[in-house]
């Protein structure tokens, strides 16, 4: 058989699973650290429910993602997940799913595996949004998922502090609401309300036009550049204007 067939033949079955997010959809990806669980808790000891070190970790392996070849406009992280918007006119592999979704772990996990030292792993899924509205709602849902994690991770650690086996903590939380939540805080003088911005909300990072110092050697003076940074948002909006706030993005060239 000539190779040229037999290639064309044997691509039928790699090619047979792909898939590619129509040109009008807008495209968000979430990746999700693998048995992070174990990662913080028994292997890195980070501080619970919160530790700036982790969350260190998570806003520059966001960074080195957006910094990753795709045009990607907003970045969002809470706990050990990521939300990344790419650019509406982002054509890059014609928006193959499973090229996006193997480069993009690979990269999280890369990057984030040298930050910390040790191996760690990051899934990643493709969701495809049909309008700016769905995409709104879209980071609105992760940011009330923040929330909703916040406050469990406050209560749970709470209790746990007072001597509580972790089933006797889950016990005392399940199926209980925000109210029931912020008053066993409250009781304890915890104000969940009053709690870092980023524990509650998530951290935003996008570009940033900077003006820096910079030199010019031949004139031999110095001089202010202007330079497109990535930054990290710790005091994101909440709610319908956080919807605003990411949506602005879309419009950038
Ligand atoms: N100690 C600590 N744990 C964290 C922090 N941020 C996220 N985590 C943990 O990361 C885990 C993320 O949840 P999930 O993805 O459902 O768990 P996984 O399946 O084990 O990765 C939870 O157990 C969180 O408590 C942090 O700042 N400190
Ligand atoms: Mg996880």
């Amino acid at each position: 058989m000539r190779f040229d067939d037999f290639d064309m033949e044997m691509r039928q079955y790699e090619e047979s699973l792909d898939q590619y997010v129509p040109e009008e959809d807008y495209i968000v990806v979430r990746l999700d650290g693998r048995s992070f669980t174990r990662l913080t808790k028994r292997v890195c000891k980070f501080k619970a429910p919160f530790d700036e070190r982790f969350r260190d970790l998570m806003t520059g392996t966001v960074k080195s993602l957006m910094e990753s070849g795709f045009k990607i406009v907003y970045g969002y992280t809470e706990s050990d997940e990521i939300s990344l918007l790419f650019h509406p006119g982002e054509n890059t592999f014609s928006r193959k799913v499973r090229k996006i979704n193997s480069t993009l772990s690979g990269e999280a996990s890369a990057a984030f595996s040298l930050k910390i030292g040790q191996i760690a792993t990051f899934d990643s899924r493709v969701v495809p949004l049909p309008n700016k509205k769905r995409v709104g709602d879209y980071f609105r849902w992760r940011q009330e998922d923040s929330q909703r994690n916040a406050l469990n991770g406050y209560c749970y650690w709470t209790l746990r502090d007072e001597g509580k086996t972790a089933s006797q903590a889950s016990k005392v939380l399940n199926g209980k609401g925000p109210k029931f939540k912020k008053e066993l805080l409250a009781e304890r003088g915890i104000d969940f309300d009053a709690v870092a911005n980023w524990q509650k909300y998530g951290c935003g990072i996008y570009y940033k036009d900077v003006e820096r110092e910079g030199f010019n050697p031949v004139k031999n003076e110095k001089v202010i550049v202007k330079r497109r940074e990535l930054f990290v948002d710790m005091e994101i909006p909440y709610g319908v204007e956080y919807r605003d706030y990411v949506l602005k993005f879309l419009d950038e060239r």
